[in-house]
C-alpha cells in the first residue's frame, strides 16, 4: 500500500535530496509531512509543483505516519525517536544516534538488506563514507575475505550540512575576489584550502569520522574483527566524496577478477579508461545514485592486496538514496534475484 512519510530535517542538505528523490522515484507515496526546527516555521518547500508548508517538529507531529526519515542531528533524533516509535512509525535515522546500538540495525541494502528485517522502530542509516566503501567492498570480501583496509578520504563539504556547502560558495568568491575568507560553519578555510576531518578527535588520534568508518563497516559487514584504518580529509568540493583504498586479502585476488566483479556489483558502476588515464571523479557521480570504481591494480608492495579508488554522492547514496532504498525494502514489493 502507499507510504505515509515525515521528512525530519527537510530544510537541510539530506532533506532536499530526500525530496527530490521521492519526486524521480515511483516512490508509493500516500502523504508527506515536512518537519525541522521552528526556525523554519512559516516556511514553504516545493514537492511536485505543490507549496508544502514546514512545521517543527513536536510531540503530535509522527500520529498518522509510517516512516519519518530523520536527517536533523544525532541529537535531534534523540529526542524524538520515542515519539516516534510511540506513534507506530519508524523511523530511518541519517544520524549517528543509534548506530552501534546492538538493537538497531545498520543497513546498506546492497550488503545487509536482511538486518532491516529484525528492527524495532528504528533503523539506522550508516556514514556516508561508509556507505560508499561498503557498496564496494562487499562483493570482494564475499569473494575473498579482506583482511585490512586502508583508507584516505576526500570529503566534499555536503557532510557537514546545507550551511557548510554555502560557506564553500562564499569562500570560493571571497577568495576570487581577494577579500579574506571567514570560517563559520567550518573551523579553517575550506576554500582552496583541505584539512584533515572536523569531527572530534578521540584519545587514540583518530577522529569521530575514522571511528565511524571502523565500527560501522564490522557491523554492516558483520566482519567483527575486521582491521580497518584510515585518514579522513575535508576538500572544497560540493557533494561528492572520494576514497583511495588499500585492500588487503586472505588470499592474491587476480585484478581481473576484481573488476569483473564490481563491474557487476549492484549500486556499482565501472568507471575505468587506462589509455586516458580517466577514472572516477566526483563530477561524474554528482546526482548520481551508484558509486563509481575504478583504477583497480594489484599492490606492488604486497602480493594479497589491490589498490582502488571510488566516488559517489554523499547527499545521495550517502546518506538520503540509502534512507529511501530502506523503506523501500521493507514496503515496496522487491524484483526477485537470482
Ligand atoms: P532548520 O532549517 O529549521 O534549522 P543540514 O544538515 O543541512 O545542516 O540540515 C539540518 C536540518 O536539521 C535542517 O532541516 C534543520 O532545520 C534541522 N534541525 C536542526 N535543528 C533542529 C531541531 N532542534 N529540531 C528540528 N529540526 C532541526
Ligand atoms: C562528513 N560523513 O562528510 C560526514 C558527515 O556520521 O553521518 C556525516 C556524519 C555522519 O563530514
Amino acid at each position: 500500500r502507499e507510504q505515509r512519510v515525515a521528512i525530519l530535517g527537510a530544510t537541510g542538505a539530506v532533506g532536499a535530496e530526500l525530496l527530490t528523490l521521492l519526486e524521480e522515484r515511483s516512490f508509493p507515496l500516500a502523504s508527506l509531512k515536512l518537519l525541522a526546527s521552528p526556525r523554519s516555521a512559516g516556511t514553504y518547500l516545493t514537492f511536485k509543483g505543490e507549496r508544502i508548508p514546514v512545521e517543527p517538529v513536536s510531540e503530535t507531529a509522527f500520529r498518522g505516519v509510517d516512516w519519518v526519515l530523520a536527517s536533523a542531528g544525532a541529537t535531534v533524533s534523540k529526542t524524538w525517536a520515542k515519539a516516534v516509535v510511540e506513534a507506530g512509525a519508524v523511523m530511518v535515522d541519517n544520524s549517528s544516534a543509534f548506530r552501534m546500538d546492538p538493537e538497531v540495525p545498520l543497513v546498506v541494502p546492497e550488503v545487509n538488506p536482511q538486518d532491516a528485517l529484525r528492527h524495532q522502530g528504528i533503523i539506522a542509516n550508516p556514514n556516508c563514507t561508509t556507505i560508499l566503501m561498503c557498496v564496494v567492498i562487499y562483493p570482494l570480501h564475499k569473494r575473498i575475505p579482506i583482511r585490512r583496509v586502508v583508507a584516505a578520504t576526500y570529503q566534499s563539504a555536503s557532510g557537514a550540512g546545507a550551511r557548510a556547502m554555502q560557506e564553500l560558495r562564499d569562500q570560493s568568491r571571497a577568495y576570487l575576489e581577494g577579500k579574506p575568507l571567514e570560517p563559520r560553519v567550518f573551523p579553517y578555510p575550506i576554500a582552496f584550502n583541505l584539512f584533515p576531518h572536523n569531527s572530534p578527535l578521540q584519545e587514540n588520534g583518530y577522529c569521530q569520522e575514522e571511528m565511524k568508518m571502523v565500527n560501522e563497516s564490522r557491523k554492516i559487514m558483520g566482519s567483527p574483527n575486521l582491521r580497518l584504518t584510515a585518514t579522513c580529509v575535508r576538500v572544497p568540493l560540493m557533494r561528492a566524496h572520494a576514497e583511495a583504498l588499500n585492500l588487503e586479502f586472505e588470499q592474491p585476488f587476480p585484478v581481473e577478477q576484481a573488476r569483473q566483479i564490481l563491474a557487476e556489483a549492484p549500486g556499482v558502476v565501472l568507471l575505468e579508461d587506462w589509455q586516458q588515464n580517466r577514472f572516477p571523479m566526483p563530477i561524474d557521480v554528482s546526482g548520481k545514485d551508484d558509486v563509481a570504481v575504478g583504477r583497480i591494480r594489484q599492490d606492488i608492495s604486497e602480493p594479497k592486496a589491490l589498490e582502488l579508488w571510488l566516488c559517489g554522492d554523499q547527499i545521495r547514496k550517502g546518506a538520503a538514496l540509502n534512507a529511501i532504498q530502506i523503506v523501500e525494502l521493507l514496503s515496496v514489493p522487491q524484483p526477485v534475484t537470482a
